[in-house]
C-alpha cells in the first residue's frame, strides 16, 4: 500500500538524452509540444503501458531531460507537458555547447568511435565544456529526481552523468545505453589518461550498461580492465560496494509500423511512381552525410559493377539519397563536393539520353517517400564503414511485407551480427560490392523470399519494444541477480 511521499512517487521513468524529443513552439501565451516520431520515443512509451503493451515501470508521465534550442526566456513559466511526457529543458550557453557538442562529442568521440582517429581533435577546451555540460544535465536531474525513480541515460554525449548520479543518489537505479560503436582499446587509449578514466568511471556509475553487440561489450570490458583495473566475471563487474551489468541489447525498430506501411495509400502512390519512372531494377540507399556511412566507397563499388557488367547498362537505376547533415563544417563540405563530383563523373561516363545510372538527391524524405522507396527497390545497398547498429537496414526488411528484395549490408554495421541472411560485404572492397550487386540482381525470387522471411521474423520478434523491455527487465531484476551472484 502506498502511504508515504516516497512510495507515492516511486518508479517514475526519467530519460536523459542530449536532445528533447519535441519541437517546442510558442502559441499565444502558451507553448505547444510537437513530439517527434522516433523509435526511442514510442519505445519508452510502451514501458509505462500504452494499450498495446503492459507497463514495465510504474508512475505517471515519463520525465525527459534534454537540450532545447528554445531560449530560457521563451519557456519561462510554461508547462512543458503533454499526455505522456513532461519535458525538462537544459539550457547550455552557446559557447559551451559549441565546445561540448560540436567539439568533444562530434569532433572527438564520434570520429574515434567510428575508427577515424585522423579526424579527431583532442582539444582541452572541448573536455572542459564536456564536463560543464554533463554537470548542467545533472543539475536539472537534481531538481526533479525522487526516491524510486529509474534514470535511463542515453549515449556518448552524457558519459559522465551516471557516476554523478551514483554519488549523490546511490539508491536510484540508473541505466546507460551507448548508441554508437564502442571502439577497440587501441583506439580508446588514444584519449588522454584523465579523459579516458573519467569516461569509463562515468559510465560504470550505472547499474546496467548496454551496447548493441557483444563485440562492443568486450571492447568496453577491456577498457574498464585496462583503465581502472577492474576485472569482470562474464557480464558483471564486481565493485567494492556494488555490481555493474554490462550487456548487449541490439536496438530495433517498430516492426509493425513499417510492415503495415506497405499497404498505406501514400506509400503505394510513392512506390508506383518510383516503379513507373525508373528502370527494370532499382537499387536504393539513404543515409545522413557522414564519413562513417561509406558513401564514396559505395559509389566506387557501383562504378566497378558498371565497368564489368555492360549487360545491365540502361536497365538499373541507383537511387542514392543523402540527407543533409553538419554541412557547415569544412570536412563535410569537402565530402559533399567529392560525392557530387563522383556521381557526376559516373553519370557522365555511363549515362546516355535515355538513362542515368545514379539518381542522386541531397535532401530528406517524408515517411511515405522513404517506405515507398524501400518497397519499390530490388536492392538496399547499405555500406557504412562503421555504424553502431544501422536502423535503415532493419526498416528495409520490415517494410518488405511482400518478402521480396535483397539486402546488401556492410559487415561493419552492428546489424550485421543479426542479419546474416543479407549479402554481407566489406564496404572498403569495391569488387566485393560489385559482385554482390550482380548476385543480388540475379537472385531468384524464391531465394529472396527465403532470406527475407528469416530476417523479418527475427526483427518482428525482437522489435524496439522488446529491446526496451529487455533493458528494463535487467534494471528491475538487479537485486535478484546480485543475490544469485553473491551465492556463487
Ligand atoms: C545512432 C547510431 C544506431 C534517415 N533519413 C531519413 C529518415 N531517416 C531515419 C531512418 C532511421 C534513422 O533516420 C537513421 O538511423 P540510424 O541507425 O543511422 O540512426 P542514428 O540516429 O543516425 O544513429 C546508429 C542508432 O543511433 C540507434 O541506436 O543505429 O548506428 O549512429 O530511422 O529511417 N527518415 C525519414 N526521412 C529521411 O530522409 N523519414
Amino acid at each position: 500500500m502506498k502511504n508515504t511521499q516516497e512510495d507515492e512517487n516511486s518508479g517514475r521513468l526519467i530519460i536523459v538524452a542530449y536532445r528533447l524529443p519535441f519541437k517546442i513552439v510558442r502559441e499565444g501565451d502558451g507553448v505547444n509540444l510537437f513530439q517527434n516520431s522516433g523509435g526511442l520515443v514510442s519505445a519508452v512509451l510502451s514501458l509505462v503501458g500504452d494499450g498495446a503493451h503492459s507497463p514495465v515501470v510504474s508512475g505517471d508521465k515519463i520525465q525527459w531531460i534534454g537540450y532545447t534550442d528554445n531560449s530560457k526566456e521563451e519557456l519561462e513559466g510554461q508547462s512543458l507537458e503533454n499526455d505522456s511526457f513532461k519535458a525538462h529543458p537544459v539550457f547550455i550557453p552557446e559557447d559551451v555547447n559549441e565546445n561540448y557538442y560540436e567539439g568533444f562529442c562530434n569532433d572527438l568521440i564520434w570520429p574515434l568511435c567510428h575508427y577515424f582517429p585522423s579526424h579527431a581533435s583532442f582539444d582541452e577546451a572541448y573536455y572542459q565544456a564536456y564536463k560543464t555540460a554533463n554537470q548542467l544535465f545533472f543539475e536539472k536531474l537534481e531538481e526533479i529526481i525522487q526516491p524510486g525513480d529509474i534514470v535511463w541515460v542515453q549515449d556518448y554525449q552524457l558519459m559522465l552523468l551516471p557516476q554523478m548520479i551514483r554519488e549523490k543518489f546511490p539508491n536510484n537505479k540508473v541505466g546507460f545505453f551507448f548508441h554508437i560503436p564502442f571502439p577497440s582499446y587501441e583506439l580508446f587509449r588514444m584519449l588522454p589518461v584523465e579523459w579516458r578514466k573519467s569516461i569509463v568511471e562515468g559510465i560504470i556509475g550505472a547499474d546496467v550498461v548496454g551496447f548493441h553487440t557483444n563485440d562492443y561489450v568486450e571492447y568496453f570490458l577491456k577498457a574498464v580492465r585496462m583503465v581502472l583495473g577492474h576485472g569482470n566475471k562474464l557480464h558483471y563487474i564486481n565493485l567494492s560496494n556494488r555490481i555493474v551489468k554490462i550487456d548487449s541489447f541490439p536496438i530495433s525498430i517498430d516492426f509493425k509500423k513499417f510492415d503495415k506501411a506497405y499497404a498505406d495509400p501514400d506509400v503505394i502512390k510513392e512506390r508506383t511512381v518510383a516503379r513507373e519512372m525508373l528502370k527494370e531494377k532499382i537499387i536504393f540507399s539513404v543515409d545522413r552525410l557522414d564519413y562513417s556511412k561509406g558513401i564514396l566507397h559505395r559509389l566506387d563499388g557501383f562504378e566497378r559493377f558498371l565497368e564489368q557488367n555492360g549487360a545491365w547498362h540502361g536497365r538499373v537505376a541507383f537511387v542514392m539519397v543523402v540527407v543533409p547533415s553538419r554541412d557547415t563544417i569544412e570536412l563535410y563540405q569537402q565530402m559533399k563536393a567529392e560525392i557530387d563530383q563522383t556521381v557526376g563523373r559516373i553519370n557522365a561516363s555511363y549515362g546516355n539520353i535515355n538513362w542515368q545510372p545514379i539518381i542522386y538527391q541531397y535532401r530528406s524524405m517524408v515517411f511515405a517517400e522513404l517506405v515507398g522507396m524501400y518497397t519499390a527497390s530490388d536492392i538496399a545497398l547499405i555500406t557504412p564503414v562503421r555504424d553502431g547498429m544501422n536502423l535503415v537496414c532493419k526498416e528495409y526488411v520490415a517494410s518488405r511485407h511482400d518478402c521480396q528484395g535483397v539486402l546488401i549490408l556492410s559487415e561493419m554495421a552492428g546489424a550485421a551480427a543479426e542479419l546474416g541472411e543479407a549479402l554481407i560485404i566489406n564496404p572498403l572492397d569495391k569488387q566485393n560490392i560489385a559482385d554482390s550487386i550482380k548476385l543480388a540482381l540475379d537472385m531468384p525470387k524464391e531465394e529472396q523470399e527465403k532470406r527475407m522471411k528469416v530476417m523479418r521474423s527475427r526483427i518482428r520478434e525482437y522489435d524496439v519494444f522488446a529491446w526496451t523491455n529487455d533493458f528494463f527487465t535487467q534494471i528491475t531484476m538487479l537485486e535478484q541477480e546480485h543475490e544469485k551472484l553473491r551465492q556463487v
